[in-house]
């Protein structure tokens, strides 16, 4: 970790108190963030995320080898962002059997992958035990292989299809605590079995923007931005890491996504805390009061103490959960990276809209890189991002490039087929050719040693 780093000056005097607060490694409020979004002085925002992350990272930039499966395109839903989804009976519907899934693993397994990644749709009549035996099938044919492959499977709002199907859901939608009890041992009850099967961790997907006006017009039927927390806070509890997306540049404003942020640095200050970091208590208040100024109070967790990662010296939470001195079962149990997604009209019912413009994108990764103080990473997703975008976005907050991924049915950036494909030699030069050490990671951050296809993973 670099700590020497001095922040560039800023052409707008607006940034100078933001500077200086960055430089301390403080959190910035709600009001520091619209500045961000609001100022023309685009470079020195960047340059500011790029102090953060180089305090974090210092010159690493990881990627990793990993496959998508996505079992189904079947879903109940019929969200307007969404050119993914088919219903039953169409002739572009699919769901896979295990047969197909063997298949894919070994494909993987033989390209030295270290991840499956594996998300669907809301299938209406899968039985849960197809859940389950979807994990164990992945885990146990890697394993014939000689392979650990992980399991990085279901975003939030999977979890809680998956609680209804297996009729873990009952009194759930009661008022108040008692629906938010019943809600969570359904959650409980459901990831817990997926570990046992061998899930390894959740993605990010379904977050969008946690906004009841936007998920009312863009996404309704989906879990609301409560119910996606709580999928993610029981996540934690149990130990699981887990990801974050954040879907921009539809129908939401920026302050939704400053919102977005906030609602997430507030979570992970929570689970931060249960790994044992300690917060500054008066901060909170003080950003608590700050954000009161929307109406919004932060929702639950909003009096957990403040927990950044940004001050110098802060150790990484893969290092406190694997490194050494670590225990030896380690517990995990955090956000590990925000992945701002920039919205593809291409094909969906949203299809009117222009989509977000390159600066937004910059800006929004970079100032995702600001507020998240206290999530270790961020992912410059290159299939949505496009490469020479996740290059420059290196550049710009991002240390982490995702993977080698082959296939991603989920958008078709371009009018492009869904075989999108990069070779890790690739991925290394990219990265290179931005000015960082490639650095092969697995979905826990840990490093990986490699000899051929054969590897493991080192803290
Ligand atoms: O939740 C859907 C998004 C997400 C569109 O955790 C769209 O490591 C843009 O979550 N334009 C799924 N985005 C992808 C995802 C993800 C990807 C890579 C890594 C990880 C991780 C997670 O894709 C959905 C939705 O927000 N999405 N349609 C669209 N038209």
């Amino acid at each position: 970790m670099t700590h020497d780093l001095t922040a560039p000056d800023c052409a707008d005097p607006a940034l100078e108190a933001i500077r200086e607060r960055v430089m301390r490694g403080a959190r910035l409020s709600l009001d520091d963030g619209r500045v961000l979004f609001d100022t023309s002085d685009l470079h020195s925002v960047i340059g500011l995320a790029d102090l953060v992350r180089r305090r974090l990272h210092g010159t690493a930039a990881y990627y990793n080898i990993n496959r998508h499966l996505n079992y189904s395109n079947v879903c109940a839903l019929s969200c307007r962002f969404c050119e993914f989804f088919a219903k039953e009976g169409e002739p572009r519907a699919y769901t896979r059997d295990m047969e197909y899934v063997r298949g894919q693993v070994r494909e993987a397994v033989e390209a030295g992958a270290t991840e499956m990644h594996s998300v669907g749709g809301l299938h209406p009549s899968l039985p849960f035990t197809y859940y389950t035996d979807l994990v164990s099938t992945i885990r146990d044919e890697a394993k014939k292989l000689g392979s650990d492959l992980h399991v990085k499977a279901f975003t939030a709002v999977e979890v809680v299809h998956l609680a209804r199907i297996a009729k873990k859901y009952k009194g759930a939608s009661a008022p108040g605590e008692e629906g938010r009890s019943a809600r969570r041992e359904g959650i409980r009850w459901v990831l817990s079995s997926l570990m046992d099967a061998g899930l390894g961790s959740l993605p990010g997907g379904g977050a969008e923007v946690f906004d009841d006006r936007v998920h009312d017009e863009a996404f309704k039927g989906k879990i609301r931005s409560d119910v996606w927390l709580d999928v993610h806070r029981v996540a934690h509890e149990l130990g699981l890491n887990t990801n974050a997306t954040l879907l921009y540049g539809h129908i939401e404003s920026r302050e939704d996504r400053l919102v977005h942020m906030d609602m997430l640095r507030r979570a992970q200050d929570e689970a931060l805390t249960r790994l044992g970091y300690s917060g500054v208590a008066g901060e909170a208040s003080r950003a608590h009061i700050e954000n009161g100024h929307l109406g919004y109070t932060g929702g639950e967790g909003a009096g957990a103490p403040v927990v950044t990662l940004t001050k110098p010296g802060t150790p990484l939470p893969e290092k406190v959960a694997f490194g050494p001195g670590a225990p030896a079962s380690p517990k995990a149990g955090y956000y590990q990276t925000i992945i701002p997604l920039p919205f593809f009209p291409d094909g969906c019912d949203l299809e009117h809209l222009p989509g977000p413009s390159g600066l937004e994108n910059y800006r929004t990764l970079a100032v995702a890189r600001l507020m998240l103080d206290n999530f270790p990473h961020v992912k410059a997703f290159w299939i949505m991002q496009t490469l020479p975008m996740a290059q420059v976005m290196l550049q710009s907050g991002a240390d982490d490039m995702d993977g080698t991924v082959v296939w991603y049915d989920i958008t078709k950036v371009g009018g492009a087929g869904t075989h999108q494909e990069v070779t890790p030699r690739t991925m290394q030069r990219l990265i290179r050719e931005a000015g960082f050490e490639p650095i092969e990671r697995d979905t826990l951050y840990r490093r990986v040693q490699r000899d051929g296809k054969q590897w493991r993973a080192v803290p």
